[in-house]
């Protein structure tokens, strides 16, 4: 059972509230240009509002609800974590990283804008992830936020995104399914891990079941990203046949070309067990949770 009306119904159901309530919040971070540049509020707003699964946002009001917290401080840290993930894909996409053209069925920022404005919005969606973190309407208790602010920090830094995306960009010349396990922890599951810990500190948590729960984030983040490897394997075949080529040439190996599509799958399915093991001791409240995990293994984009 659910506390929260906002987090009730179907998947499907939870998602679409959180994505309206989502773009409201970002809408009104961003602003509406007065005294600001204009052409960079667009490109933020064009970069991180109206499309995107919005799955991390979506994990912190679920932990959040699980742990008795409340709706409105998730929504406000899932805001902070999608300008921080919307970041990490505009400048992902860039001629310097992945040259892509197209990103959530549309042309990348740079393709749409240019490359100056996209480097510089992903800094100012950055910069504002932090600043609503640290402001009072995130949550009334300044020790906690400077623990968020902390934790994010931690998540995007060396030993998260930044760190990752080296890892990806700059593999050893025989990269090990260790060597790629690490580089996905960092590139994609450090973010899903905080989107676990912070909904974790809105409410009431036991040391074991926090643990647990970081468990369970551990492994969800794996599989999601090992489920974008396959997806990229198995996508269109023009499109897949090229990126496979450009990054075969770099020297970049994911799970999928490591590990072949079966052997990929085999672990999506051990990590997917490990998850639902971890939230065992939480019992039929734990079910939005495990909803989560099974999106992330059976997700088609
Ligand atoms: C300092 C934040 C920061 C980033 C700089 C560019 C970079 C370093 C990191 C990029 C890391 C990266 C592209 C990871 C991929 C993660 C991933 C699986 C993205 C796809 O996420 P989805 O499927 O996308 O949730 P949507 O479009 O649904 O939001």
């Amino acid at each position: 059972p659910l506390h929260s009306p906002a987090l009730s119904g179907t998947l499907e159901d939870r998602l679409s509230r959180l994505r309206t309530d989502l773009d409201v919040a970002l809408n009104e971070a961003i602003g509406q240009d007065g005294g600001r540049n204009r052409r960079l509020a667009e490109a933020m707003r064009y970069a991180v509002t109206g499309a995107g699964k919005r799955f991390r946002a979506l994990l912190v009001a679920a932990v959040a609800d699980l742990v008795g917290g409340s709706y409105a401080h998730a929504l406000r840290i899932g805001a902070a974590i999608e300008c921080v993930h919307a970041q990490s894909l505009v400048h992902d996409d860039l001629p310097c990283m992945d040259d892509d053209d197209m990103r959530r069925g549309r042309p990348t920022l740079h393709r749409k804008f240019d490359e100056a404005t996209a480097v510089l919005a992903g800094d100012a969606l950055l910069a504002l992830a932090f600043e609503i973190l640290a402001d009072e309407a995130t949550h009334p208790n300044g020790a906690l936020r400077a623990r968020l602010v902390l934790s994010l920090a931690r998540a995007v830094g060396q030993d998260g995104l930044a760190g990752g995306q080296m890892m990806d960009l700059y593999p050893p010349s025989r990269p090990t399914p260790q060597d790629v396990f690490e580089c996905q922890s960092r590139k994609t599951a450090a973010l899903i891990r905080f989107a676990v810990e912070a909904g974790s500190m809105l409410g009431t948590c036991s040391a074991h079941e926090q643990e647990n729960l970081l468990r369970f984030a551990e492994n969800l983040g794996l599989v999601f990203q090992i489920r974008d490897d396959i997806l990229d394997s198995i996508g269109d075949a023009a499109i897949v046949g090229k990126a496979l080529q450009k990054d075969a040439a770099g020297g970049r190996k994911n799970a999928a070309m490591l590990l072949g599509l079966d052997g990929a799958a085999h672990q999506v399915s051990t990590l997917e067990d490990a998850c639902h093991e971890a939230l065992d001791a939480f019992g039929p409240k734990a079910m939005p949770l495990r909803d989560l995990a099974r999106f992330a293994v059976n997700r088609m984009h």
